[in-house]
């Protein structure tokens, strides 16, 4: 990793711009196939975030709670997880299982993501791994209890971070993003996909 910070691991432009374009196609075929969707809160107010998944499972949020669900919103089954995509899984998360899901977020101007754990997966020894693709975004790496004092970092695109040990458990979260830093989304934006074992 080029950059090591409270166990959480980042490899700084790790995707050249021939590879994220490329991971971008295969991405867009997952949209067409799970158009992204706005989760509800449990408090009815949505997310400023917009997702969808591929893989076995996908990420829901809606008025009784949020899980994994085989299913999409609109009852399909999610799409399979791109080969490019679990190319790098294979070369950084130093597992040997396959991701289960891969969470979609799209972050347009103004969205952002508060603080919070990924504790709805049943293997905490299993690592969470992330790449950036598009506008940069501000992410915000706090503590294993919520609170206390914070480092961010921006992420670029062509980014890979990876949550494993001690550091699956920290409160992160994305304070916001720098709209029009990035050319690779052609209407602008920032894609963030989240690979994890979930079962
Ligand atoms: C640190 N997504 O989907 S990815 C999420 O950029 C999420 O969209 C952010 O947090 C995004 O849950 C941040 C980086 C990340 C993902 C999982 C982590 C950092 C993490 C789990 C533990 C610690
Ligand atoms: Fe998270």
């Amino acid at each position: 990793p080029t950059l090591k910070i409270r166990g959480v691991r980042v490899w700084q432009g790790r995707l050249d711009r021939a590879a994220q374009k490329a991971m971008l196609d295969d991405i867009r075929d997952v949209v067409a196939a799970a158009p992204l969707f706005s989760p509800m809160t449990p408090y009815g107010k949505p997310m400023s975030v917009r997702m969808t998944s591929a893989g076995r499972f996908g990420w829901v949020s809606d008025r009784s709670g949020y899980r994994y669900s085989p299913t999409h919103p609109n009852g399909q089954p999610w799409p399979k997880i791109p080969a490019s995509v679990l190319d790098v899984w294979q070369a950084v998360s130093g597992s040997d299982r396959e991701p289960e899901c891969c969470l979609v977020n799209f972050y347009r101007d103004g969205a952002r993501m508060g603080m919070h754990q990924d504790r709805d997966e049943a293997d905490f020894g299993e690592p969470v791994v992330s790449i950036s693709l598009g506008d940069d975004g501000m992410f915000r790496i706090g503590n294993l209890t919520r609170g206390g004092k914070t480092e961010s970092i921006w992420l670029q695109s062509g980014d890979v971070v990876v949550m494993g040990g001690e550091a699956r458990k920290i409160y992160h979260g994305i304070d916001k993003t720098r709209p029009g830093s990035s050319s690779l989304l052609e209407g602008g934006g920032r894609l963030n996909l989240t690979l994890r074992v979930v079962t």
